[in-house]
This record gives C-alpha cells, sequence and structure tokens, in this order.
C-alpha cells in the first residue's frame, strides 16, 4: 500500500473536478491518497485567509514529503499544481502526469522535463490501466 499525493487545480479551476474525485476513488481501492480534498465537489475555488493559507501550505508540502509517489491530473492549468510537481522534483518523489491531449496543451517546463512521467490521453477509461501499471510497481 502506498502513500499517494494526488495533484489537480483547486483555484486554478474546478472544471475537472468530477475526474479527479474518480480517480481518486479509484486509487483509494487499494491505496491511501493523502489529499482527497482535492476531489471534493464543495472545495469552493475562492481566496481563502491568508493564515488559513499558510496552513495549507505547511500540510501540502508536509504530505508531499511523505508520498510515495505524485500523481497530478493536469488538464486544468493550476499554479499551485505545478508548483507541487516541482517541489516533488526536488525532494526525488516520482511524478506521474496525466491530460487530456485534445483540451489541454501542456507546459513545456512540464513536457520539457525528463524528469517527469507524462500519459497524454484521449479518452478518460485510458487512465485506469495506466493507473494500474503505475501503482503495482
Ligand atoms: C478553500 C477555498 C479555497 O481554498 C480552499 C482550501 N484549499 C486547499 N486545500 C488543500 N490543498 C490545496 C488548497 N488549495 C490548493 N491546494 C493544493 O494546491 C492542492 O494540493 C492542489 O493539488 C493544488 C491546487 O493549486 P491551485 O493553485 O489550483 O489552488
Amino acid at each position: 500500500m502506498k502513500n499517494i499525493f494526488f495533484s489537480g487545480s483547486i483555484r486554478g479551476g474546478r472544471a475537472d473536478a468530477e475526474l479527479y474525485k474518480r480517480i481518486i476513488k479509484y486509487i483509494q481501492k487499494e491505496h491511501v491518497v493523502l489529499t482527497e480534498h482535492v476531489g471534493d465537489l464543495s472545495l469552493s475555488k475562492t481566496e481563502g485567509l491568508k493564515d488559513r493559507d499558510v496552513a495549507i501550505y505547511e500540510q501540502d508540502t508536509a504530505w508531499l514529503r511523505e508520498s510515495d509517489l505524485v500523481i497530478a491530473e493536469c488538464t486544468t492549468p493550476s499554479l499551485g499544481v505545478g508548483y507541487e510537481l516541482a517541489y516533488a522534483e526536488a525532494h526525488s518523489i516520482p511524478v506521474h502526469i496525466f491530460y487530456n491531449k485534445i483540451r489541454a496543451n501542456l507546459s513545456a517546463m512540464l513536457t520539457g522535463d525528463k524528469y517527469f512521467h507524462i500519459h497524454p490521453y484521449s479518452n478518460e477509461e485510458e487512465i485506469f490501466p495506466l493507473l494500474d501499471s503505475i501503482l503495482q510497481d
């Protein structure tokens, strides 16, 4: 059983929140998702209070350091997700990035970084067998 940090857009926009929730549920069948709230459909993307944001930053970076693997869904661009991916690389945590190649063009700062494992897909169903092989290693 692995500790998975799932990364997905919050203030970058919640258009894919239902997809995040389905991915999180799938991973949770056999592993722990430290960031289940990313798939919480009631989570607002409204600006928070500064003190609360400090707590979010401290908690999320602590979870990143504890995680075995980062899985990110990057179709909706997010500054926070980009930060988390670079933070994971700096801490030598493996990173797998999914994005819908029909709907999005991924940043060259991700596609150009050989550290990242990048998985473009055209249909959501392609994600789950890829997750199986990533998580069984
Ligand atoms: C409530 C209202 C606004 O924000 C909240 C609660 N926010 C967060 N709680 C926990 N993790 C967060 C929150 N906001 C961002 N993150 C982290 O950044 C998550 O781990 C996401 O993967 C990532 C999303 O970044 P943005 O820039 O899209 O928000």
